[in-house]
Order: structure tokens, then C-alpha cells, then sequence
């Protein structure tokens, strides 16, 4: 079987976990903390960072979008990128939308503040941080509206890497109960529809010790 080296609330982990999962991939889950910097894990991720996902030969595939193109290469069926190029482009920028600029506009402050300082023995969370990853959140919000109002699924009329990247991201900081859906009503609906997948089920019964999750959390009519 192949191995996921992953951390459950990474959102890049995440997403390659529902991209495994939608594709019926199986893969052992091996949880690793990029912070204790591992010499037998830096072999395999020269980054030293998770996802890192091990063949069944070995082979290492590292950086969570490098291993999903490679899955969708490998394992084309069911396929997460449209046929036609142009619509392939949009799923890969919505998609990179989410791990680039939702990334460091919204999860790195909410999250780096809320989980990783104190599994780390950083310290408290800055509410000022705090502060500026909600608000920021709150804008990213009104575009997944205006995307989901607008199209079918995020890039378009299927889903697509996108609707991963994006619920990857969202379900961490469903997780720590920072998303305000009532204020975004759109998004809401296709949230509920992507989470209630069966690809979903395994992330939502993730638990991180000392951190439990929003109560609504695993619920699928929240
Ligand atoms: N571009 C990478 C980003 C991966 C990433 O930032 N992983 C974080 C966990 S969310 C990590 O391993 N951080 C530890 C480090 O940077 O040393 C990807 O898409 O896989």
C-alpha cells in the first residue's frame, strides 16, 4: 500500500487526503511533525514538509500540488481536471487560489495562531492576528459566494482540484470554528454538498488531542 506522510490539520494534507480518497486510492496515513525535522523523513521530502506520499516501490512524490497532478496522471478515473484546456486552467487557478492566497491571507494567521504555536509550546494565540486571518477570511468568503452562486462547482460545471483545494482549507478552519457560514450563504450550500462526499468522512473524524473540534463540526446539516 502506498504511505501518506501528513499532519490531520494541514490543509495540503488534506487536500491530497480527499483527492486518495475521491479517486479510491488507499494509502496508510503516517502522521508526521515537520518540526521534529526527522532525518529519515527529510530523505524523503527534501523541503522537509508534508504531504509527502510513498509509492508501494518507494518512489517519494512531495508538494501537495506536484502529488495531485501526479494522481491525476496515474489514476485518471474518476478525473478532478475538466477535458477541455481552458477549463483545466480555471480549476488550477481556483485551486491555487486557495493554496497560495487563501493560504497566507487566512489559514496561515488562523491557524499558525490557534493550533501549531501551541503544539509547538509557541505560546498564546495574538488576537490581532487573530483579528486580520478573520477578516480577510470574511472577503474570501464573499468570492466562494459569488463562485458558488455562479457555477455549478467552483471552476465551473464539475467538480474539480478546486473544490479539494478550496474544502481542504475551509474544513481546518471549520475544524477550529472560525468560518462564519451564516454570513455566507452560497458558499454554505456548496460546502455542505462537498463535505457530505464520502471522501470527506475520514477528515471529519479527525481529533487532535487537547483540541477538540467546533461542535457542528462532523455534522453534515450544520
Ligand atoms: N507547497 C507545499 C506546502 C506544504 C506545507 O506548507 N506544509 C506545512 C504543513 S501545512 C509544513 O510541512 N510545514 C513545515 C515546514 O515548512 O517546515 C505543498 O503544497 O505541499
Amino acid at each position: 500500500m502506498a504511505r501518506l506522510y501528513h499532519l490531520p490539520l494541514s490543509p495540503f494534507c488534506r487536500k491530497v487526503r480527499l483527492i486518495l480518497a475521491e479517486k479510491r486510492i488507499e494509502a496508510a496515513l503516517i502522521e508526521e511533525k515537520p518540526w521534529e525535522r526527522r532525518a529519515d523523513f527529510r530523505r524523503l521530502s527534501p523541503s522537509g514538509q508534508v504531504p509527502a506520499l510513498v509509492e508501494r516501490d518507494g518512489t517519494a512524490i512531495c508538494d501537495s500540488v506536484a502529488i495531485v497532478e501526479y494522481l491525476e496522471e496515474t489514476r485518471p478515473d474518476p478525473p478532478l481536471l475538466p477535458t477541455h484546456a481552458v477549463e483545466r486552467a480555471e480549476a488550477r487557478r481556483v485551486a491555487q487560489w486557495f493554496d497560495v492566497k487563501f493560504h497566507t491571507e487566512v489559514t496561515t494567521h488562523l491557524l499558525h495562531e490557534r493550533v501549531y504555536k501551541r503544539m509547538r509550546g509557541e505560546g498564546y494565540p495574538d488576537s490581532n492576528i487573530i483579528r486580520v486571518g478573520a477578516a480577510n477570511l470574511r472577503a474570501h468568503l464573499n468570492y466562494i459566494s459569488w463562485l458558488a452562486a455562479n457555477r455549478r462547482w467552483l471552476a465551473g460545471e464539475a467538480m474539480s482540484i478546486a473544490d479539494f483545494a478550496a474544502a481542504a482549507h475551509l474544513s481546518v478552519l471549520d475544524y477550529t470554528g472560525d468560518v462564519p457560514w451564516d454570513q455566507a450563504l452560497a458558499a454554505k450550500d456548496w460546502y455542505a454538498r462537498i463535505k457530505s462526499r464520502p471522501a470527506f468522512r475520514d477528515i471529519l473524524a479527525d481529533r487532535t488531542s487537547g483540541l477538540p473540534p467546533a461542535p457542528h463540526y462532523d455534522d453534515l446539516d450544520f
